[in-house]
């Protein structure tokens, strides 16, 4: 299938006309999954009956914008299990020996769902985070997290908004206005000078020409205008959809509208609330500035124990799951720069639950207890993709 470079630029300028994405302030403007067309496999399953797909949605102008599909067959749901024999279908017999047979069954379509997520548009990191790589532990000393971490995540949190909107942070550069945290269709966007954003290795042409630069295994568009661009943060949109019940409110299992000690409890992306075998809930807190384990002292104990105690009462009462049978915990490093804590059905090997990655929240909170530092002294280990943009950091700076 075609691979190549995605025409972003393009993508960009057609986005401003628009006045923006149609998934920054809301919920992504409807499409059908037979809008997309597969570009290539990143990753399959045999064993957890998973294929995640690197697709392409085709616009007016023939131009193609990237979309991962995740395409996950669902479990069995034990109630429609007697369906399965009965319903009359097609069921091919494969091999017979002795008291041993294999049959292979096609079964109707309400029994045979297949689950289907969807990012659109998907930027490269979506679609890196799903492709097969080699993976690495690092350890990462408070020293590490302070030199090489913060400043990545720092830099990566933000994304550049070109043309009109770089035009009006010039004016405002102009008028000595610098700096300026200001929201446009809700997400956080503040004006830079242009020469913070363009790497020193290139140099401008003119004023308003654009920039390309291949840093970090991405390549990255820039336009500078007249010296001052506009840097947006969209990777958290659908975190503050939620908190502020733009996307996703009729699925809130609880919240506690405390801003600073309060949270809200919705199921997992990744559970479609058909069976409880694959419970997946996250718990996303109101607070904004708490990015991850390592900002966490004894300031929050109160909010922690709140999503601890809140939580696991909701779900006991919506599903019949109690505490004891729950594994709640954050990730760390986690995808998302908002702390949420996940809570998952201990009998279910969910992804990232693994000791490389989870740290028990009752752990976290009894570290806490004990010393309001213990996650700004302590090394913390997590594992990397060897394509990852901060493993890279790591390795210049001799720390793998
Ligand atoms: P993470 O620890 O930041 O990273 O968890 P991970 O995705 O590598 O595990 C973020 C969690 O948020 C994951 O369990 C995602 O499945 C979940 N999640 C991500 N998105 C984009 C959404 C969403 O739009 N809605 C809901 N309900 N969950 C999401």
């Amino acid at each position: 299938m075609a691979e190549g470079p995605q025409p972003k630029r393009k993508r960009e300028e057609e986005e401003e006309k628009n006045g923006g994405t149609d998934t920054q302030g809301g919920a992504t403007a409807a499409f059908t999954l037979s809008d997309l067309r597969v570009r290539r496999v990143l990753r399959e399953s045999a064993r957890d009956k998973i294929v995640f797909l690197h697709a392409e949605r085709i616009g007016l102008s023939g131009e193609g914008t990237d979309a991962v599909v995740i395409l996950e067959k669902t479990p069995f749901q034990e109630e429609k299990i007697p369906d399965l024999l009965k319903k009359p279908m097609n069921a091919e017999l494969q091999m017979h020996n002795d008291i041993y047979c294999t049959f292979y069954l096609s079964p109707p379509p309400e029994l045979s769902e297949i689950k289907a997520t969807v990012v659109y548009p998907a930027t490269e990191k979506h679609i890196q985070k799903y492709l097969r790589q080699e993976v690495h532990l690092i350890r990462e000393t408070w020293e590490d997290y302070k030199n090489i971490t913060l400043p990545f995540i720092q830099s990566q949190s933000f994304s550049i908004q070109v043309g009109f909107l770089g035009h009006w942070c010039s004016l405002l550069g102009f008028l000595g206005v610098s700096e300026l945290l200001w929201k446009w269709k809700g997400i956080d966007c503040v004006c830079i000078p242009a020469s913070q954003l363009i790497p020193p290795a290139i140099q401008p042409l003119s004023p308003y020409s654009i920039w390309r630069s291949e840093g970090d295994n991405q390549s990255r568009d820039y336009r500078q205008a007249g010296g001052w661009n506009l840097k947006c943060g969209r990777r958290r949109v659908w975190v503050y959809n939620i908190l502020e019940k733009k996307a996703e409110a009729d699925r809130i299992i609880h919240e506690n509208p405390d801003p600073s000690n309060g949270f809200v409890l919705v199921p997992d992306l990744k559970w479609n609330q058909n069976q409880l075998d694959d419970l997946y809930l996250i718990a996303l807190v109101h607070r904004r500035e708490i990015k991850s384990l390592r900002d966490l002292t004894a300031e929050h104990l109160p909010l922690l124990r709140n999503v601890l105690q809140e939580g696991k009462e909701a779900i006991v009462k919506r599903f019949g799951v109690s505490g004891s049978q729950l594994r709640i915990y954050l990730h760390y490093q986690p995808s998302y720069q908002h702390l949420h804590v996940h809570f998952t059905a201990l009998g279910y090997d969910a992804p990232g639950s693994s000791v490389e990655r989870a740290h028990l929240l009752a752990d976290v909170i009894d570290n806490l207890a004990m010393d309001s530092m213990y996650y700004q002294k302590r090394a913390l280990t997590f594992p990397l993709r060897a394509d990852e943009p901060l493993f890279k950091k790591f390795q210049e700076a001799g720390k793998v």
